[in-house]
């Protein structure tokens, strides 16, 4: 467990206590306590794939810091800071990592590219992860309370090769979609062409 953390001035500006508390003060408990539990198994992933520790614990307990916003803090920041007006066909399943990332810019004070690509891309994934952005894709789908047929077979491979747990996850993820006649962000597509072929096996 990471508990008392100064965090690297130019990723957070206080602590790990500190922002713990104005993440709280935006989720349920319940997702308070997803959010942690993501933060401690990227913190493992970054461990087994010499990614930077600190920069783990901050997206993964930031990554879903908009979940539980309405709908028009959503819109608003759409417009405000020009995003593609696509988004405007979307939802909450895909704001609250695309446009929550802004949020978390603006709000939280955390400018760290890769951190921001991390929150941005960990719903959806993109063509192009950083192994940050990859943890934290992962660790969202097998933290240790998610439990659906194929968890298990994810956390193996995430022990393995990142890699390939990110193509799983991609592959599932779009057959969910698509079996449940879900709208199907294009990014999803593109992150399933970009990953899944590379691996077909998984
Ligand atoms: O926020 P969490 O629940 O922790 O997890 P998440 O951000 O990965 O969200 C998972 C949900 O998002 C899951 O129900 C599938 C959905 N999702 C993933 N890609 C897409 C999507 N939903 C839509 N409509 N379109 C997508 O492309
Ligand atoms: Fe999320
Ligand atoms: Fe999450």
């Amino acid at each position: 467990m990471v508990t008392e953390l100064t965090y690297t001035e130019h990723l957070f500006a206080g602590t790990r206590d500190e922002l713990l508390a104005k993440i709280e003060k935006q989720l349920k408990p319940k997702r308070f306590k997803h959010v942690q539990r993501v933060e401690q198994t990227a913190i493992a992933l970054a461990q087994m794939n010499d990614v930077d520790v600190e920069k783990a614990s901050i997206a993964g307990l930031v990554h879903d810091y908009a979940k539980q916003r309405p709908d028009e803090d959503f819109i608003a920041a759409i417009k405000q800071y020009q995003l593609d007006p696509i988004l405007l066909n979307y939802g909450n399943a895909i704001w609250h990592g695309v446009v929550g990332a802004e949020l978390i810019k603006h709000e939280l004070g955390i400018y760290d590219e890769d951190i921001l690509n991390a929150v941005r891309h960990h719903t959806t994934g993109a063509i192009y992860m950083s192994p940050l952005e990859q943890i934290i894709y992962t660790a969202d789908y097998i933290e240790p309370a998610r439990d659906f047929p194929g968890v298990d077979e994810a956390r193996q491979l995430a022990d393995k090769n990142l890699a390939k747990a990110v193509a799983f996850q991609a592959k599932y993820t779009l057959a969910y979609l698509v079996e449940n006649g879900k709208p199907v962000y294009p990014k999803s597509i593109d992150t399933y062409n970009a990953w899944v072929p590379r691996y077909p096996n998984v």
